[in-house]
């Protein structure tokens, strides 16, 4: 992936025959600060990052690398899952205002909301090129807002987008990877046009779900990056049953009442999703098991970044189906000289 800068000054760039939309300084700094400190605080207590330092400068301990899909990413995760103020960063108003334009229509924003905390220097863990509609379902009008709660120079590992690949009009295939959501798209497919930034506090980042997209590997020496993304589409479309649950759930269990917990009594956006009318829909986990068979079949032949998915699996998940199939899987494969 080489990507370059498409809109280095103007106040925003991409369209709707570009499947993304890119807006500089649209989030207010000040609040994104202020977030990034309680964030960073519950990273720190979780002990990721290098003892002594300030946490809002996120220089992460090397010792504490690990990554979605290990139980000691969603300790720490999980934690920070119970800010109010984390939440509540999906609602602001200019990244609704933004949604209300793209949808032309009442905005739902999925309860599910996701923060990515990326290690460095632990690039086969780098998010691969997908189409967010694998992950996250729902409808075909789903618009995801991605954005660095700080600045993301490239090095940190910002996204990076492919302009006009939502024209496919499709899911393509996607098989198994590294990184979060452990599905990509054929990289050799698609080697040309990414574009990507610099990014600063405050610019945000929008696309559709059938745009590919993926994120740098983060090279710096010691930086975590920290950013949000989250979904959106117009109220009352069907929504897959997994966005209703706190992400990661799957991987530990997390209930609403616990992320709820110690919420002041005037937080109103606690289950503000049953004020609605829509379509819970059952997950196409088919994508899922493509991947994990690829993950199977590439252990047999040997290949270590396969093997590490599935003991995470089976690590995970011991008592789940997969979890077994994955243990049976590894004691099959043979074992990396
Ligand atoms: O931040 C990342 O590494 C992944 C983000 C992503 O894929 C998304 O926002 O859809
Ligand atoms: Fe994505």
């Amino acid at each position: 992936m080489s990507p370059t800068t498409r809109c280095p000054t103007p106040a925003s760039c991409g369209g709707a025959a570009d499947g993304y939309l890119f807006f500089r300084g649209l989030l207010d700094p000040d609040r994104l600060r202020r977030l990034r400190r309680e964030m960073l605080e519950v990273i720190a207590a979780g002990g990721w990052l290098a003892p002594g330092t300030d946490p809002m400068a996120g220089i992460a301990d090397p010792g504490a690398r690990c990554t979605e899909g290990d139980l000691a990413y969603v300790d720490v995760y999980h934690q920070l899952y119970r800010l109010s103020s984390f939440h509540r960063a999906a609602h602001w108003p200019a990244t609704l205002d933004v949604l209300a334009k793209i949808i032309d229509g009442p905005v739902f924003a999925f309860p599910q909301k996701i923060a990515r905390l990326w290690f460095p220097q632990f690039t086969e863990h780098t998010t691969p090129i997908h189409q967010d509609f694998v992950h996250f379902q729902s409808s075909m009008d789903v618009y995801s807002c991605w954005h660095p709660v700080g600045d993301c120079p490239r090095e940190l590992g910002g996204l990076a987008v492919l302009p006009g690949s939502h024209r496919v009009g499709r899911v393509v295939d996607h098989h198994f990877s590294l990184g979060a959501g452990s599905l990509t798209v054929d990289p050799a497919e698609h080697p040309d046009g990414w574009v990507s930034t610099d990014y600063e506090i405050g610019d945000a980042l929008f696309f559709h779900c059938l745009t590919i997209h993926g994120a740098l590997p983060n090279v710096t020496a010691d930086r975590l990056r920290v950013s949000l993304d989250n979904r959106y589409q117009r109220l009352g479309a069907p929504v897959t049953a997994h966005m209703l649950e706190p992400h990661l759930s799957s991987h530990r269990p997390l209930s609403w009442d616990q992320v709820y917990a110690g919420w002041s009594g005037s937080e109103d956006l606690r289950y503000y999703w049953r004020d609605h009318e829509f379509e819970v829909i059952a997950k196409d986990t088919s994508f899922q098991e493509r991947g994990f068979a690829d993950a199977v079949e590439q252990a047999q032949g040997g290949d270590p970044l396969a093997r590490l998915h599935l003991q995470r699996i089976a690590d995970m998940s011991p008592d789940t189906e997969q979890g077994r199939e994955a243990a049976r899987a590894l004691a099959a494969a043979p074992a990396v000289a």
